[in-house]
């Protein structure tokens, strides 16, 4: 179910730019994938968490099945949900994000997203993180991410402290 791509990561090369630069919009087949962006991580803080949106303009089903990021950004890329249980906020890992025909995946704070597990520098606001997303029918799409500070991100209820105390060794 779980793969990665490890020659992709290899491959990548120079992942953090730390020139200023936005994240574009792809458009693969009947995807488009937009708004991309990592949130900022302290150092020392062993993971963090990325966001994206994507578009499913086509007649059917389409699935996110993994995320992976350049060996030289972490050890590997996670799909997590984020839900309240018994009053906590618990964020698991699963095999995939269901993108329906005509429908759209949101991935934001505080509800599903991408956890970069086992950073290796500090992701700074205004770089770019490269993440390789592996699609169901789309295959491999590579996307930009742009770090945002964490006064940038507006949406309440996403514990940032969580994120940064869960580490490798826990998953
Ligand atoms: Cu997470």
């Amino acid at each position: 179910m779980k793969q990665f791509f490890i020659s992709t990561g290899i491959a990548l090369g120079l992942a953090l730019s730390l020139s200023p630069a936005t994240a574009k919009d792809v458009k693969v087949g009947s995807l488009k994938i937009e708004h991309g962006y990592a949130m900022e991580t302290r150092p020392g803080q062993p993971n963090g968490g990325a966001f994206i949106e994507v578009e499913n303009r086509g007649k059917r089903v389409e699935r996110l099945l993994s995320v992976s990021f350049p060996k030289t950004v972490s050890e590997r890329g996670e799909l997590h949900t984020m839900k309240h249980e018994n009053g906590k906020m618990i964020m698991r890992e699963v095999p995939k994000f269901e993108i329906p025909a005509g429908g759209k995946l949101k991935l934001q704070p505080g509800g599903d997203h991408l956890m970069i597990i086992g950073i290796k520098e500090p992701l700074k606001p205004g770089s770019t993180v490269k993440a390789t997303l592996q699609f169901e029918n789309a295959g491999k799409v590579e996307v930009d991410l742009t770090v945002k500070a964490r006064g940038d991100i507006k949406k309440h209820g996403h514990d940032e402290s969580h994120h940064g105390g869960h580490g490798p060794m826990k998953h």
